[in-house]
């Protein structure tokens, strides 16, 4: 381990191959930190794997198909039996209330559309990458109908005292987590503040249902919370407890979810909502090895993609075809739901045989535009909304027939 890192300055350059591959020290000099785009450590590819992305050519589907959805899931996922589960609603309440499945969905039932994005989406954009979190492409993302209860109708007959301020939430699921030297044993925890999940415009469910199933185990069978337009570690999987308190949580999750310039910063922000961000289908083909995309020459391409802001509308979509240099107005789609993502569109004319970096960009209805430069790099590579890079080699008509041998790039996907 070689400490005395400083905070690492992303210097956001895109990466080609330039590994030693006979070099028999590790690549990366930084306990914490790779210093590569693509030297991803054994741990950061085994959180990938149980953890896994949406496919991009996803964005196709409003409502995305329960098995594309991303998936993040800390530790184990706990085997809960309906039939015995009980919630606990306790802490500072005059009832303290333990509610089984048939009375949750006695109560008021509402359906929503609502996108969730973790809020490492797109780390593995960031040069310096922390390796204890899973290195996402711009994949952590999925739209769901979710269907529950809200949350406040629970409070309300729990009863909150005055001096409840918070409420904390405590998943099954359990596991140990923090800096190699200071790894706790720990249930997966988050806590909002009253003030937020009793106010009706927020939407804050429990929910039992995704697109009209009950929820897979894999995402929190038989209860979770969603906090819509919020980042998605808020929303706690296999909820255990409910526990209103006197004070915030800052350990653990809200510790591990927040803007920070190091482990100890005594100023970090925990991560709220989600960033304004457009994202594209990837259009043409795609090389098994880069992933870097491959169409023939044409009149015009459509470009479409989705864009949200964590609850704020959408005010404009724009298209680079040249890396980011210039930037041109995409048409958007109507809005299906203050929560989900809304649709964009974007002709390519005159597609003509070369290397294009296509990349897309959003502005809400505040202003706040997807941020291109390093101000978003953090520590913890939280919420980094720098446009995803899809790189194209438009050939000559003919050039992408079955079987014709086309040299490929090495270089880092960027999809
Ligand atoms: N109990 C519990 N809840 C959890 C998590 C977890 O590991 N345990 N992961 C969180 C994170 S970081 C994200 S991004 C979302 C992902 O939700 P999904 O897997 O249903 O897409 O769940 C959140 N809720
Ligand atoms: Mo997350």
């Amino acid at each position: 381990m070689t400490s005395g890192a400083t905070y690492p300055t992303a210097n956001g350059e895109r990466f080609t191959l330039d590994v030693d591959m006979n070099a028999d020290v590790p690549p990366y000099e930084d306990y914490q930190h790779t210093d590569h785009l693509d030297n991803f450590t054994v741990m950061e590819v085994v959180g990938k794997s149980r953890c896994h992305g949406m496919h991009l050519e996803g964005l196709t589907y409003p409502i995305t198909p329960i098995g594309m959805h991303y998936l993040l899931i800390h530790y184990d996922v706990p085997e809960i039996d309906e039939k015995a589960y009980q919630l606990k609603v306790d802490g500072l309440v005059n009832n303290k209330l333990t509610l089984d499945m048939d009375n949750i969905r006695s109560r008021p039932k509402v359906t929503m559309p609502a996108t969730m994005e973790c809020c490492g989406n797109g780390r593995a954009s960031q040069r310096w990458r922390l390796w204890a979190h899973v290195p996402w492409n711009h994949d952590a993302i999925g739209t769901a109908e979710w269907t529950g209860t809200p949350l406040r109708g629970v409070l309300e007959d729990a009863g909150l005292r005055d001096d409840a301020v918070e409420v904390l939430f405590t998943g099954r699921d359990k596991g140990i987590q923090g800096p190699p030297d200071g790894a706790e044993v720990q249930y997966f925890q988050r806590s909002l503040s009253v003030d937020y999940v009793m106010n009706s415009d927020n939407d804050v469910l429990l929910c039992y249902e995704i697109n009209g199933q009950p929820l897979p185990p894999q995402h929190g069978f038989p209860l979770r919370l969603l906090v819509p337009g919020w980042l998605g570690a808020t929303n706690v999987k296999w909820i255990d407890s409910i526990e209103a308190t006197s004070t915030r949580l800052t350990e653990r999750q809200m510790k591990w979810y927040s803007y920070a310039e190091n482990d100890n910063d005594p100023n970090r922000i925990p991560c709220t909502f989600q960033q304004t961000r457009a994202m594209m289908i990837p259009p043409g083909i795609p090389d098994f090895l880069c992933r870097f995309r491959h169409l023939e020459e044409t009149s015009a391409v459509e470009l479409r993609g989705r864009a949200w802001a964590g609850g704020l509308r959408i005010e404009e979509v724009d298209v680079s075809i040249d890396g980011g240099k210039t930037w041109s107005p995409a048409k958007l789609d109507a809005p299906f739901g203050k929560w989900a993502w809304v649709g964009w569109s974007f002709i390519w004319k005159g597609v003509t045989p070369g290397q294009y970096t296509l990349r897309c960009r959003a502005k809400d209805e505040r202003g706040n535009m997807s941020k291109d430069d390093d101000s978003v790099h953090d520590y913890y590579a939280m919420d980094i909304t720098k446009p995803q890079y899809v790189d194209v080699n438009v050939y000559p008509k003919g050039t992408l027939a079955p079987l014709n041998k086309i040299p490929l790039p090495v270089q880092f996907p960027s999809l």
